[in-house]
């Protein structure tokens, strides 16, 4: 099966949230030696932003969106054991959390799995996670860099909350920030020390400030 045709299969298993579609094509794709950045990036992840457009117009609901997170999230499960083959906590570690109020996690979960990838130690504070959360996760495991995600304007206060905390708690720590709503503007405004838009630029990102 070609590269094109596989690729458009992810799309398009995530856009029809065919579970059993996502598995086989993921598996496909993997034994095809498909790069799993490229699986994400222009695979499933294409399929994720046809669903937000969707939504946006809505054309679908809430529980088709479930259906499709759900779908992506299966395909992930697939590829984490081959993003996180790489070398274990030699490059150091980072805190990853969706920032408080916020539930929203695929984003998350691809930009952790990207970074075990890169050969960073990942502690995934998971969804809604208080300043507070990754202070103490980032002592804990003696982390140089926090990384929190918004999906929602509401939450991007979150953002600048943690940022906060950390200046307060006068930690070494860097801050960094994603998701959908954010942007460089955002991050530079509210004092973080990095931004990046997608999972595969949070690797180069997190090297330059842990290295
Ligand atoms: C899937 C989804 C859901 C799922 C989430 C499932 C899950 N387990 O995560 C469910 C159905 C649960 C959900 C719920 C809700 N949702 Co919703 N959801 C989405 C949707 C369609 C896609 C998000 C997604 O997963 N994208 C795919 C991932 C791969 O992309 P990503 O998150 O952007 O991540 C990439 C980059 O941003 C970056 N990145 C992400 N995080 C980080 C972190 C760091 C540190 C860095 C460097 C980079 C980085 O790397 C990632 C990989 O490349 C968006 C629409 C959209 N266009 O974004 C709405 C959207 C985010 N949801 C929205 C809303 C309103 C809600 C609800 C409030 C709905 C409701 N009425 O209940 C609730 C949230 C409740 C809460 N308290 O959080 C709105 C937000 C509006 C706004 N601007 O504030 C959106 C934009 C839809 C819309 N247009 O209305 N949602």
């Amino acid at each position: 099966m070609s590269k094109d045709k596989i690729l458009a299969d992810l799309k398009s298993a995530v856009e029809t949230w065919n579970v059993k579609l996502a598995q086989d094509s993921t598996k496909e794709a993997l034994a095809q030696k498909i790069d799993p950045k490229e699986i994400i990036e222009l695979g499933l992840g294409k399929g994720m932003e046809t669903i937000g457009e969707r939504f946006d117009r809505a054309e679908i609901y809430l529980p088709q969106v479930v259906a499709a997170s759900k779908t992506m999230e299966a395909a992930i499960k697939i590829l984490e054991p081959v993003l996180t083959g790489g070398s274990g906590s030699l490059r150091g570690t980072v805190v990853m959390g969706t920032v408080e109020g916020d539930i929203h996690e695929i984003g998350k979960n691809v930009c952790c799995a990207m970074l075990r990838g890169a050969g960073f130690k990942v502690v995934d504070l998971g969804p809604d996670a208080s300043a507070q959360a990754f202070l103490d996760a980032a002592e804990e495991s003696s982390a140089k860099v926090l990384g929190g995600s918004a999906l929602m304007t509401t939450t991007l206060e979150s953002q600048r909350e943690l940022v906060e905390a950390v200046k307060e708690a006068g930690g070494p720590y860097k801050c960094i920030f994603g998701g959908a709503p954010c942007s460089r503007q955002w991050c530079d405004e509210i004092g973080a020390d990095g931004y990046s838009a997608t999972g595969a630029e949070i690797i180069d990102l997190v090297k330059s400030l842990a290295g």
